[in-house]
This record gives structure tokens, C-alpha cells and sequence, in this order.
């Protein structure tokens, strides 16, 4: 696929906005900083609330997330569009509730899966495309899970440069949960741009993505020093199966899931540390956050739930902005933001160009992440889906499941009080503010197709044994 060079060679040519949105494209360009800070986003996969130490965590260490936090801003009320990994990053990539980019599941299962005909429809403008065409390098590093189908891929979403597995790693011929979901065997591929170049054959493959995919994105950062980048880093740690690389093994006496997560706490300081080494710390902003609530091994606590519920849980996750000068200092922001607003947000911070011809459920957040004085939440609700179903409502202080349960998460983040016989008017208001949610996002007028082929592919051929 197309890399930077090849890309500024032929910009402005017709070929080079094949793959989607709506604006021209224009070549990546010198740095103004004070204009165009750099963006890294680290997502992690299937890490809870409870699993790094500036969130509470007595079990991991996390030294590295430790210095960001005291050098950045924890967020505590910071939300993903969906507790799985497809819709979670859908909403992530286009700003949108994952229902509005008919991306709420997969075909027949709540993600997308190897082969599937669905992914992020080419005329979505991501994240990635607004900041390309403001004239960012972009480079994807990880698990996307967004559509495994080349039209589907990062590099068919304003990512100039790609390497990483295309769906989750347990999607994987030795998982027994591969017989049983009957879509396998199909080797799990390792990608760069759209080209597979490696197999992960077995655990010591697995254990090196970590590794792998930061070297990848520091490289890129290396590469594009000179110009405004843009790193989204999904890493496909810590999603099972688990484990780590030797020595971090070794240093949480064999426990995988501790292992993985101060794993991805060393990856995070790799990254911060090359953005200092290039002297970019005030010009560069990292979040660091998760794609769902924590999965079997993983804490979520105090919250309520965890992976693939809509309780705290399964959708607030542990965020820290970082931008050295820029971003406060050892301060905490508890107002309601989500992984929505980051496309809006970088898109005002950086210069770039919200699309206007299509609503955007994310807003600019940059007030917050700042640390403006009384920034306020620009969410006057938001709201909680599991697949298609809306299940609750928070506005403020106050979040409403539709089962009629009230509690109220500033005296009570664990939700155990249901508080909706001593709170009548607030159960009354929000739930207006589900009916107003429903009338929109269930309706298919307010929502834009999935993207769909006609006949899919296995990106890598069927092992012998079983074909
Ligand atoms: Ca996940």
C-alpha cells in the first residue's frame, strides 16, 4: 500500500483519494508545532479501570503510567462507545456512536471476525483522514479489528502506514473457541499496509506483539520528526490468550495477565521516552486509555461489571492525557468525556476539519484536557449501548440503566444503591433523554451503512490439516 513518500509523489492525483472521505488529501508537511502538536493514542485491549496503578491498581506496576499520570491528567470519567472491541473502535476511529456507522456488532457474533463481508464503510472520514488531510503523517500499529477485507483496512482509512494483525488474536486456529465459532483455520496474519508478512504461529509470537508493534510506532516517530504525526497504537495485549515476553514473565512469577499489563506499561514508557529523546515533549500529545472494560484476570474495580457489560465496568476506562506544559500536571478531570470526542477534539487542536456533512456524536473536549477553568462536560448525556440495544443513560452526576435502576456515581461509582424510588424527577428526566437517544439512533435515517464486499477473503490460506 501507499507509504509517505509514495503518497506526497502523487498527491493531488485522483488515484490517491481512492478509499474514501470527503475532503482532498494533502501531503504531510513541515512542523508548526504551536499549530500542530503531534497525537499518539495508546489503546489498549480488554484492560480495566482498576489495572494500573494511577487508578488504584495494588497488583500491576506500572512505573511508567505512574510518571504520565504525575506529569499529565488522569481522567476518571472517560468512556468507550461500547464494551467490545469492533464498536468500541469504530467509535473511536469516526467519532460516532458505533450504531450511527452501522458498526453497533459484527455480522453474527458482537465483533467482526476473520473474513467477514462488514467493515468500516470507506465513507466514514476517521480520525486518521482528518488529521492526513491537515496534513499529519498517520501510522497505525496493532490490532484494528475494523474489517479484515483490504477496503476495510487502516491503509483504506487515511493511515499512510499499517503494521499489525487485522482482528483479535485469539482468532487463531490452537484456540478451541476457533472450532467452536467455525470460522477457522485461517493462520493469524501480521500485515504491513495490506501485505501479510508474518504468521503469529504460536505463544512466542504472541508474547512479542507487544514488543513488536511499539518498536514499529517508535520507528515511525523517529521518521516523521519533522513533520506533525499521528500514532494509533491498539495494542493486542492484554486480550487472551496471554502472555508476555521473558522477562517480564519471569517479573510477575509467570502471572500473564500481570505480566502483559506491565508489559504495555513499559511499551508506554518506550513511546514517551522517544518523544522526549526527540525533544517533541511540548509538542506532542499521548492518551493513554483501553477499548473495553477488563476481561477474565483483569480488575475493572471499583466499577461495577467489566467486558462486554454496560455497568462502569465494561465502557469507563483508565485515561491519562500527556502534554508536557500543555496538558496540567498531576491533575484529575472526573467530567464526562469519551473516545468520540478525540476526533473533534484533534481535529480543533490540530487544525484539521470536523466533517459537517454527517452528524458527529463526539465533541471538542480540548477544555477539558487542558485543564480550562471550569470546563464543563460538553456531554449533556451519554449514553450506553450493547450491540444495538441502549441500556443506560449518564447525564452528570446521575446514570439511569433502562431497567429502571438509578444511581447516582459521584457518592457511588460501584453502582450497588438503587436510588430511583427517592429520586422520582431525575428517573423522569433521564428517561426522556433515552427516548430522545432511541428516537435517533434507532432510527436507520439517522445512521449510515456498514461497509460491505461481495466476496470476502481469508487474508492468509487455510492451514492443510483442516481445509
Ligand atoms: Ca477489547
Amino acid at each position: 500500500m501507499m507509504n509517505r513518500r509514495s503518497f506526497i509523489k502523487c498527491a493531488g492525483a485522483a488515484v490517491c483519494s481512492a478509499g474514501g472521505g470527503a475532503l482532498p488529501a494533502a501531503p504531510a508537511k513541515a512542523r508548526d508545532a504551536k499549530k500542530q502538536p503531534n497525537f499518539v493514542v495508546i489503546f489498549i485491549d480488554d484492560m480495566g479501570y482498576g489495572d494500573i496503578e494511577p487508578f488504584g491498581s495494588k497488583v500491576n506496576n506500572t512505573p511508567h503510567l505512574n510518571r504520565m499520570a504525575a506529569e499529565g491528567r488522569k481522567l476518571t470519567s472517560f468512556y468507550v462507545a461500547a464494551p467490545v472491541c469492533t464498536p468500541s473502535r469504530a467509535a473511536l476511529m469516526t467519532g460516532c456512536y458505533p450504531k450511527r456507522v452501522g458498526l453497533a456488532s459484527g455480522s453474527w457474533h458482537c465483533v467482526l471476525f476473520p473474513k467477514d463481508p462488514h467493515g468500516l464503510n470507506t465513507k466514514e472520514i476517521t480520525i486518521a483522514r482528518v488529521l492526513k488531510d491537515a496534513g499529519y503523517a498517520t501510522g497505525c500499529f496493532g490490532k484494528w479489528h475494523l474489517g479484515d477485507q483490504p477496503e476495510f483496512l487502516p491503509t483504506s482509512h487515511g493511515f499512510d502506514t499499517y503494521f499489525g494483525i487485522p482482528y483479535s488474536n485469539d482468532m487463531w486456529p490452537p484456540m478451541p473457541s476457533a472450532k467452536r465459532w467455525k470460522v477457522f483455520p485461517c493462520p493469524l496474519p501480521v500485515l504491513r499496509g495490506t501485505r501479510v508478512v508474518d504468521i503469529v504461529k504460536d505463544m512466542d509470537d504472541q508474547a512479542q506483539l507487544c514488543k513488536r508493534f511499539t518498536d514499529e510506532a517508535v520507528a515511525f516517530m523517529r521518521a516523521n520528526k519533522d513533520k506533525p504525526f499521528f500514532v494509533y497504537l491498539p495494542h493486542a495485549f492484554v486480550h487472551g490468550p496471554r502472555r508476555a515476553r521473558k522477562e517480564f514473565m519471569d517479573k510477575a512469577k509467570g502471572n500473564a495477565t500481570r505480566a502483559q499489563i506491565e508489559e504495555v506499561d513499559w511499551s508506554t514508557g518506550q513511546i514517551l521516552q522517544t518523544v522526549r529523546d526527540l525533544g517533541l515533549e511540548k509538542d506532542t500529545m499521548v492518551i493513554f486509555t483501553s477499548d473495553n472494560g477488563g476481561a477474565g484476570g483483569c480488575s475493572s474495580k471499583p466499577l461495577r461489571g467489566g467486558k462486554g457489560s454496560t455497568w462502569e465496568g465494561g465502557m469507563r476506562e483508565p485515561t491519562i492525557a500527556w502534554w508536557p506544559g500543555t496538558v496540567p500536571a498531576k491533575t484529575t478531570c472526573d467530567e464526562v468525556a469519551t473516545t468520540m470526542d478525540l476526533l473533534p477534539t484533534f481535529a480543533a487542536i490540530g487544525g484539521g476539519k470536523t466533517p459537517d456533512d454527517r452528524v458527529i456524536d463526539g465533541k471538542d473536549i480540548s477544555g477539558l484536557l487542558l485543564g480550562r477553568e471550569n470546563a464543563k462536560s460538553p456531554h449533556e448525556a451519554f449514553f450506553y449501548y450493547n450491540r444495538t440495544r441502549l441500556q443506560a443513560v449518564r447525564c452528570g452526576e446521575w446514570k439511569l440503566h433502562a431497567s429502571g435502576q438509578l444511581y447516582n456515581l459521584d457518592k457511588d461509582i460501584g453502582e450497588k444503591q438503587n436510588v430511583a424510588k427517592q429520586n422520582p424527577d431525575v428517573v423522569a428526566r433521564l428517561k426522556k433523554s433515552l427516548d430522545a437517544c432511541r428516537a435517533d439512533l434507532d432510527n436507520k435515517a439517522n445512521c449510515r451503512p456498514v461497509g460491505k464486499v461481495k466476496n470476502p477473503k481469508y487474508l492468509t490460506p487455510l492451514e492443510k490439516k483442516e481445509s
